[in-house]
């Protein structure tokens, strides 16, 4: 049996809303993935479209946290960083990449900040710019088309885009460092939405897509990006774990949209776990 697979997941813990840690350990975990998790901070809920959410930041908790994971030599296959608590978190962030690699592990940079154009109401103007540096730090890199924008301190277009302005978005954002770019988000149509990716290494660039489903569901990045990762830590090319993380999150919006539950609420990723396995396998079997 190969190996069991150890992925840090450091994200905030929204406590109702379904994204970041709420979403990462249980798909991770599904995928048969020991997932440690360091939170960057606690709310009440997350921060798209709630009112009066608490907010616990854990800034001081990281370092701590990091040096006693050192002290006890563990290792990592992957390091998988989110939403961050503050500014001041992105250089914890970088040092705690630098503490924790090792020999190989694969680190992965979710650009959490923005969306439909615009920079989320709690993160200062200079965020993209602590991102940015952390997005050089990573092997691979999954903006939405705003936070994209942002890194490449670029105009922020909805779309619908043509094929070589995303293959230019995508080398651009190789060029600030990653490996392997994917950026969600992505329609040529404005019919079908998903994920558009570059593989540096090999040269490839793919598209996974789907029939777009309305309205926007909260946490699907988050859905996406993890079963990504899971994707690509049970040996799935980049394209193949785009394939395999659109069909996993366009069924979990879909469940969702049948049930007519609140966009607020994140979608029905739950039902989906117990066939994540099967979704990897069949997308790296082609
Ligand atoms: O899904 C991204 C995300 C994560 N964490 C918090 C958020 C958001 C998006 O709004 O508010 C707290």
């Amino acid at each position: 049996m190969q190996k069991q697979k150890r992925v840090a997941a450091i994200h905030d813990i929204s406590c109702f809303g379904r994204c970041s840690l709420t979403v990462a350990l249980p798909i991770l975990s599904a995928a048969g993935i020991d997932t440690p998790v360091i939170p960057t901070a606690v709310l009440s809920t997350h921060t798209g479209g709630f009112e009066g959410y608490t907010y616990r930041d854990l800034t001081q908790d990281i370092l701590p946290v990091v040096k006693h994971w050192q002290s006890l030599n563990l290792s990592f296959d992957a390091i998988y960083t989110g939403f961050l608590g503050s500014f001041e978190q992105v250089e914890l962030i970088s040092e705690a990449f630098d503490r924790l690699k090792g020999e190989n592990a694969l680190i992965v940079v979710d650009p959490v900040m923005a969306d439909d154009g615009k920079l989320y109401a709690l993160f200062p103007p200079n965020f993209p710019e602590g991102l940015r540096k952390l997005c050089a730090k990573a092997d691979v890199i999954v903006p939405n088309l705003t936070e994209a924008a942002l890194l490449l301190d670029e105009p922020y277009s909805a779309g619908p885009h043509t094929k070589e302005e995303i293959g230019r978005i995508l080398r651009s954002l190789h060029a600030l460092g990653p490996e392997k770019v994917v950026v969600t988000g992505v329609s040529f149509d404005g019919k079908q939405l998903g994920a558009a990716s570059f593989d540096a290494k090999t040269g490839d660039v793919a598209y996974a897509s789907a029939p777009r489903i309305e309205p926007m569901y909260h946490g699907t990045g988050d859905v996406f990006a993890s079963a990504l990762v899971a994707a690509l830590l049970q040996g799935c090319t980049l394209a193949q774990a785009c394939e395999a993380a659109v069909r996993f999150t366009v069924d979990s919006i879909a469940r969702s949209k049948e049930s007519g539950t609140d966009n607020r609420f994140g979608v029905n990723f739950e039902e989906g776990l117990a066939g994540l396995r099967g979704i990897i396998e069949n997308a790296r079997l082609g």
